[in-house]
């Protein structure tokens, strides 16, 4: 069936025999002593030897085809688990679990020991994982390149109520999803200087000799889509040295310096940037940039040269998409590698790159546009820094011919920020170099065009479009919301499995008595499921019975978790003003990382905890107020509170979140979202009606006309008695009475500048909260909406957002 492919030496044997080969014969284990860890090994083993065969075949046919692939550079792959992922698109979950139970193994506990792969800070990272499972779902031939990070995203424990940060070490007892790849090593440059030699066709021609090189090895993981239709490849690049040791120093006794090398060049692959708060500064994310880079454009370039003989026609054969600006060196480096090593021309070349990018901007916040020193640029990467200039006084000629004497604008477009240091505008640099430049949401790709782009849609009409993102509603609905995706099936049909779209069917079921009730009652079971993880994990009872009002994301201050704090507080006097009246039971769920070096994030996770350290104890507040932190936020960890979500926090200042995924996760799920007409909350209200979803606050235009109109918090705050009483509170020690001034400066912030607006938007925020209660008052009416927005959220998903990018932007089929 795989041509030259010999059969799995498993297939035919039963999935129990060979799970226990691999534990005897690959970990060297025996069934007494096997611990979960070991069968989650085993069984990944086991798995992975199905998916070896269709994996090589698609790759074999994919150059048979001569198809066009797809490359997708992220320097983050926020994967979490694969033992579920991977068994349920090839349809053998039943089969492992009952391969588990008669080896008288618990399935659960072998899925909870597989370590999440966190290589990735937050929705840039989730969104590249799901568009990999999209592309393999879709069918289109694909190459995911990217960092293997030894340490990923750090995991965060909760010490009286600060943050805590600790290495993560998720290679520690092996992975036994990748597969080594030590004979494909490039080796990638730093450092040294250029020399010109004057070529056999008498033309000046640039060799760059590093003073450093360090080789990028490959660490392949297959990438099965749904129903196991197509494998793809995540290639991810580990940092080894060139000489691992020197021999000399050693023997002199030096055993330290002997590895000097080797730490210094492994350290580009040791950890990943917690990079949410602001672009590390550092040279090593700039090494790590170029790294990954380098490595994915050599190895690509190797297998076209070796395919297809030429690289005139890279873009016929290869679109590589830029996640974000990290890997934009790759505009530099592709030309380089096409002048200097393959001696082509540099007009070709240039068509060359721009035709075979494009790039994802993923935020407009300006501290996040990433820049690097012009003096680092040239120590680090001196020929690229002469191949920028170049670009760059190319690309100004061309906008000073069509806007002569328009300095300003020459000034904007520039790829050198000049001023107080010189600097690279690695966006500008993208943008430049790409035929495509996209948005992830349709908010933020008109906010793109009106804001850090303008002058370029000006001068480049047409090169930004919108792509709204999407998740993969298999591990977003089918794998971690089972209950649900059985009564759905149930209900309209297995359609929607293989066509996000037909969801829609389920519409006329929102009004149906009965209907409404399974639903409930699935949401009550993850419910308590999510009750029982929350009395594991922080020792909280919280009732299932509650509105599950959820926020859960980074801590950063324009997604404004304060707001939800302030609304806490306020709730919380109100009921000790108010015992006598009515209010809905509801637990308030918050899970997210800070920055280490972020320090009012984390002081906002401080604020949560004495919020909730007050509130829970509080013996006049019953039942009717909970206040839960989850410690380390994480894929899996998400999985276990989507499902369980009634109310989903989307409440950024309008104009900083580019799109959110969290939000349409949740409300696939069945939750409705509270949130302002920010990212792809404008296009969630949309699709699931306005009677659905409880949108409140100032608008993009709005917010830029009260910073331009010198709007302070102060403003707001005198007009809401209930926001003075509030802030009082905090600012005074309640929250807080071992340490009454620890949140005074926080208080001042929002009175002086208030940049995120959390005053402006507090009181239409409450307001919303009061309709959010009295929706849930009314259970027919909430299960309505909850289903209507399920039942509207198809077009979220990832594999519309892959066939727009592969029809608009990569051009290349969708089989199917
Ligand atoms: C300074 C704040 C900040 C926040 C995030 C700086 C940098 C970042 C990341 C590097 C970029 C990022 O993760 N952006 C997120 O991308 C998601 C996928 O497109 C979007 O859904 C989120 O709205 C966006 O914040």
């Amino acid at each position: 069936m795989h041509g030259d492919i010999p059969p799995s030496p498993h297939d035919g044997e039963a999935l129990h025999d060979t799970i226990l080969r691999k534990l005897t014969y690959d970990l060297g284990k025996s069934r007494a002593g096997a611990l979960d860890r070991d069968w989650f090994i085993a069984t990944a083993l086991a798995v992975r030897d199905q998916i070896v065969a269709p994996w090589l075949k698609d790759m074999r046919s994919t150059y048979e085809h001569g198809q066009k692939q797809v490359y997708y550079l992220s320097l983050e792959f926020l994967i979490g688990r694969l033992l579920r992922e991977n068994i349920s698109n090839l349809l053998l979950t039943t089969e492992v679990k009952a391969a588990l139970a008669s080896l008288d193994v618990d399935a659960a506990k072998v899925f909870a020991s597989e370590p999440d792969a966190a290589l990735g800070n937050g929705g840039l990272g989730r969104l590249a994982a799901c568009f990999m499972e999209s592309l393999a779902s879709l069918q289109i031939p694909a190459f995911g390149y990217g960092i293997r990070y030894d340490h990923g995203l750090f995991r965060q424990v909760i010490r009286q109520g600060w943050q805590e940060e600790y290495p993560e070490n998720w290679l520690e007892f092996g992975n036994p999803w990748e597969f080594a790849r030590p004979e494909i090593a490039h080796p990638i440059g730093f450092g040294g200087s250029v020399e010109q030699v004057n070529g056999e066709d008498g033309e000046p021609h640039h060799v760059w000799k590093p003073a450093e090189t360090v080789l990028a090895v490959a660490y392949d993981t297959p990438v099965v889509g749904w129903r196991g239709k197509h494998v793809n490849t995540l290639r991810l690049w580990s940092a080894r040295a060139a000489d691992p040791l020197q021999i000399e120093a050693f023997n002199r006794g030096d055993h330290i310096g002997a590895l000097s090398d080797r730490v210094r060049a492994e350290a580009i692959s040791r950890l990943l940037y917690p990079s949410d708060d602001t672009p590390a500064g550092q040279e090593l994310r700039l090494r790590q940039e170029f790294f990954f880079s380098s490595a994915a454009l050599q190895d690509l370039i190797r297998r076209h040269v070796r395919v297809y003989g030429s690289l005139e026609t890279l873009p016929d054969r290869v679109a590589i998409q830029l996640n974000d600006t990290h890997p934009a060196i790759v505009v530099a480096e592709l030309m380089r590698l096409l002048l200097d090593d393959h001696g082509m021309e540099w007009n070709d070349a240039w068509r060359v790159t721009q035709a075979t990018i494009s790039y994802t901007n993923h935020t407009l916040l300006p501290e996040a546009l990433e820049t690097w020193p012009v003096s680092l640029m040239e120590r680090l990467l001196p020929r690229h820094m002469q191949i920028i200039y170049l670009i760059n006084a190319i690309h100004l000629d061309t906008v000073a011919a069509s806007h002569p004497g328009d300095l300003g604008l020459l000034a904007s477009v520039s790829l050198i920020e000049e001023g107080h240091g010189r600097r690279v505008r690695m966006g500008n640099l993208a943008f430049v170099g790409s035929h495509k430049v996209n948005g992830v949401s349709a908010l933020h790709s008109d906010l793109l065009k009106k804001t850090v782009f303008h002058d370029f849609d000006t001068l480049f009409p047409g090169r930004i479009t919108n792509k709204t993102n999407g998740i993969t509603f298999r591990r977003w609905l089918q794998q971690c919301n089972p209950c649900l995706t059985e009564l759905l099936v149930e209900s309209i049909g297995p359609d929607f499995l293989d066509r996000p779209a037909a969801l829609s069917a389920l519409r006329p079921l929102a009004t149906d008595t009965t209907f409404q009730q399974r639903f409930a009652a699935v949401k009550r079971t993850n419910k308590e499921a999510l009750a029982a993880l929350i009395r594991r994990e922080i020792n909280l009872r919280v009732d299932p019975g509650a509105l599950f009002d959820v926020q859960i994301k980074r801590i950063h201050e324009y997604k404004r978790q304060l707001l939800n704090l302030l609304e806490t507080v306020a709730l919380y006097n109100e009921m000790h003003a108010q015992p006598q009246r009515d209010y809905v039971p509801r637990v308030k769920i918050f899970a997210g990382k800070a920055a280490a070096s972020y320090h009012r994030a984390k002081l906002i996770i401080k604020l949560a905890h004495d919020i909730a350290r007050r509130v829970n104890r509080d013996p006049a507040i019953r039942d009717r107020l909970k206040v839960a932190f989850l410690p380390n936020y994480n894929v899996s960890l998400a999985e276990m509170i989507v499902p369980a979500c009634d109310l989903s926090e989307q409440i950024s200042t309008a104009g900083m979140e580019a799109s959110g995924t969290g939000n349409m996760k949740l409300a696939l799920n069945g939750a409705l979202t509270i949130g302002t007409m920010d990212g792809a909350n404008v296009e969630i209200h949309e699709h699931v009606g306005d009677e659905n979803i409880f949108i409140f606050g100032l608008t993009t235009d709005q917010v830029a006309q009260r910073r331009a109109e010198g709007w302070r918090g102060q403003d707001s705050i005198d007009q809401s008695p209930r926001l003075q009483q509030a802030l009082e509170a905090l600012s005074s020690g309640v929250f807080s009475p071992d340490d009454p001034g620890r949140y005074r400066d926080l208080v001042q912030m929002l009175r002086d500048n208030d940049h995120f607006m959390v005053t402006a938007d507090f009181d239409s925020y409450y307001d919303m909260q009061r309709k959010v209660a009295q929706r849930w008052a009314r259970p027919a009416e909430w299960g309505r909406s909850a289903i209507l927005n399920t039942a509207g959220m198809g077009w979220f998903s990832s594999d519309r957002t892959i066939a727009e990018y592969a029809q608009e932007i990569w051009q290349v089929p969708v089989p199917g």
